[in-house]
């Protein structure tokens, strides 16, 4: 399967159910009372993390999500169902970007986290709740809002501790293999690695451990898309330790100023995690040549670490060391940690009301915005007229008639909110 780490997609809530409009029919009895039941609600979507998929390919294919609708009230004052959740299961480390505005709204970074990202739309009202001792018999009920919808950029970042970082045929993949039990392919010739591998690293001893991933080879220009570019560096984006991987039978001191320049032209901060240098391939070199290395190394200020891959010599000291120089994940988690978009309902605008430029002599224009009067009336959009008084005692009991008073709405006015449009008029003359 192949590996894949960006993918886009869209993510529609179901829709709210509508509320049913209707009345109690029984023998004897022709005009029984409201019976409309409730709409059920849309179902949401949520992303969830799980552990054994590495990969977003899983997902391929697939480009639109969609929970189910909930289902219409009907009489007798049954309740429609709710449309059932949708969960997109995702690997851990995916984070889930906004495509059009490009805010974090999922960051999922343990197994089992879940997160919404279009919620359901809520399911309207029978027409027996709008019951009142002058109006016995409502003709209107409640429309469903519509479910949330939204275009998702889905990225993973593998989440491991540990990165190794370095030329092709350095023995990145080697060093993975010696050190774990993962089974990476080892070549003798470059870009051997396509794509991402993880391991665990074990001290079995003491009873711990890190995951260690192996990343395809860097080189210099990777920035300006040489090689197999920059693209993978985002797997090691959240490692607290990077490993620098440098063949000792190399130019080690080169190849690592040319490491870093191309880190930091990804990412800055990428420099900022802890890092150490494995010098590998000391079998192939004599020690005059690996002291003379190590020193040439020192200025750049990390740990040098001697080991070979093929003769496991080094390896030990390896692992122990990254044990010693590893942050714990709270410590790191409390500087590197993204930032989600809260989880929560946007309030509706304050209201106001202004006079529109539209206005003539004859005909004056006021245009109502916030105060999720809109939205209220996009409720009974079906019903408007018999919904009307239901809306005029609403509008008085929320404020809107006095704030149109205040403005200096008159008799015969026209009032605008949204697509709708009303001729204002005193009701408690
Ligand atoms: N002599 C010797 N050869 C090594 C050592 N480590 C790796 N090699 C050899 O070097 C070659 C490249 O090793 P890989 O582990 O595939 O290198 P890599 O860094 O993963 O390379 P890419 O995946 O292409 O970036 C293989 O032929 C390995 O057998 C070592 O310590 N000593
Ligand atoms: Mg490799």
């Amino acid at each position: 399967m192949a590996f894949r780490d960006v993918l886009d997609i869209e993510v529609v809530a179901g829709n709210g159910g509508d509320g049913s409009m209707s009345f109690h029919r029984a023998k004897y009895m022709p005009k029984g009372g409201p019976d409309g039941g409730h709409g059920g609600k849309g179902g949401s979507v949520f992303l969830r993390a799980v552990e054994n998929v590495t990969s977003l390919e899983t997902l391929v294919g697939k480009r639109k999500f969609k929970a189910e609708n909930g289902r219409y009230g009907e009489g007798r004052l049954r309740q429609g169902a709710d449309g059932p959740d949708l969960f997109i299961d995702v690997p851990v480390g995916t984070t889930a970007f906004d495509a059009d505005t490009g805010k974090v709204i999922a960051d999922l970074t343990t197994v089992g986290q879940v997160k919404v990202v279009a919620r359901g739309g809520s399911g309207g009202r029978g027409n027996s709740v709008f019951v009142t001792p002058t109006r016995q018999a409502p003709r209107f009920a409640e429309l469903g809002t519509r479910g949330e919808r939204r275009k998702l950029r889905l990225e993973l970042r593998l989440i491991a501790d540990v990165g190794l970082v370095g030329y092709p045929n350095a023995g990145k993949s080697s060093l993975l293999a010696a050190m774990s039990r993962a089974n990476p392919l080892i070549a003798d010739y470059p870009f051997t690695t396509l794509a991402p591998i993880l391991g665990v690293v074990e001290d079995t001893d003491r009873d711990r451990r890190f995951t260690l991933a192996d990343i395809p080879g860097i080189i210099e220009g990777a920035s300006e898309g040489k090689g197999l570019g920059l693209e993978f560096l985002r797997h090691i984006s959240r490692t607290r330790l990077l490993v620098y991987v440098l063949a000792a039978d190399r130019d080690p001191a080169t190849e690592l100023e040319a490491l870093q320049a191309e880190l930091r032209s990804y990412d800055p901060s990428l420099l900022e995690a802890g890092a150490l240098v494995a010098l590998n391939k000391t079998d192939l070199v004599d020690e005059e040549l690996a002291t003379f290395a190590e020193d040439e190394l020192a200025s750049a200020g990390l740990p040098v670490l001697r080991v070979s891959a093929a003769s496991g010599e080094g390896l030990v000291e390896l692992r122990d060391t990254i044990f010693d120089l590893l942050p714990s994940r709270e410590l790191w988690a409390e500087t590197h940690a993204l930032e989600e978009e809260p989880d929560t309902v946007a309030a509706p605008a304050p209201l106001s009301v202004t006079r529109s430029d539209a206005s003539t002599d004859e005909e004056r224009i006021w245009v109502v915005t916030g105060g999720g009067f809109e939205e209220r009336l996009a409720r009974f959009e079906r019903h408007m007229d018999d919904a009307a008084e239901y809306l005029t005692g609403y509008f008085k009991r929320q404020g809107l008639t006095n704030a149109l008073k205040r403005a200096g709405v008159r008799e015969g006015d026209t009032v605008v909110i949204g697509p709708f449009r009303f001729e204002y008029f005193e009701d408690d003359k």
